[in-house]
């Protein structure tokens, strides 16, 4: 058996109490994280949870909003407003349905060629649109259940598929909730681009962009150049003691 070396990798904190770390998967060209609006519910904090995640390992990322044959106008808006977030950060969003040819086709083009893992809340339907690309795979599959909205975690380990002879890809387990691993608390803001950038214009060196006199940060909130959802990301994890070393 031939190993090799591990060219990158994503890595969660558990989080039950139990506090181990668990790798999600090694030697990825990339990742896709499948998000939903409504079946499962998202929050908004945990595609930022798994964006500065990739970004601290240097993962390139692209969301795919899923299941848009279910979406309402003013669900739509909404994934909208989403995408405009993200593509101002750089990150590429797609919304796609299983059931369109053409939607699969862009997925079949963005995966060309190249080792990526697919992750996601259980339930947005990432085994569903693997056995899209590959017909021939059959994973198991599952409804997302009525009472609590919440996918029912049938993927139970991750696993590399491929898809043509230099096209792999890796599905893997829902995941709950997302723990972030060996970050201080005063550098968080350094994975969110946008804060990076505009806390070089902060009064103070040791910023954090809470309530600092002279904060960029703050400013551009203000002036809606920074998202509210991003901030409020930022906030929630300065404050996760969970997340924080
Ligand atoms: N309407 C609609 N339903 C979809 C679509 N994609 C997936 N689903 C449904 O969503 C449900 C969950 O799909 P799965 O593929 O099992 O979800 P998963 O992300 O692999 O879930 P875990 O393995 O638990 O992490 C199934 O009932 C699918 O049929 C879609 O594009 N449109
Ligand atoms: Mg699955
Ligand atoms: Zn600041």
């Amino acid at each position: 058996m031939k190993i090799f070396p591990r060219k990158n990798y994503i890595i969660r904190k558990s989080v039950n109490l139990s506090k181990e770390t668990h790798i999600l998967a090694s030697n990825l060209d990339q990742a896709i994280l499948v998000i939903t609006l409504k079946r499962p519910t998202i929050y908004y904090e945990f595609i930022d949870r798994f964006l500065i995640t990739s970004n601290a390992y240097q993962i390139p990322t692209t969301i795919v909003f899923s299941k848009s044959d279910t979406y309402l106008k003013e669900e739509l808006d909404e994934i909208e407003l989403l995408r405009k977030i993200y593509f101002n950060l750089n990150i590429n969003c797609h919304l796609i349905t299983c059931h369109k040819k053409k939607d699969i086709l862009k997925i079949l083009d963005l995966i060309k060629n190249k080792t990526t893992l697919f992750s996601g809340n259980s339930g947005v339907g990432k085994s569903t649109l693997i056995n899209y690309l590959n017909p021939k795979l059959n994973l198991k599959t599952q409804s997302v259940s009525k009472s609590t909205n919440k996918g029912q975690h049938t993927t139970t380990f991750a696993q590399m598929y491929d898809i043509d002879k230099n096209t792999r890809v890796i599905d893997s387990p829902g995941i709950k909730g997302f723990g972030l691993v060996d970050m201080k608390k005063n550098e968080i803001y350094r994975y969110f681009p946008e804060l990076l950038e505009a806390s070089k214009k902060c009064r103070f060196k040791n910023c954090i962009h809470i309530d600092e006199p002279g904060c960029e940060v703050k400013k551009r909130l203000l002036t809606g150049e920074i998202s509210s959802h991003r901030y409020e990301s930022y906030i929630n994890l300065i404050h996760d003691k969970k997340t924080i070393r």
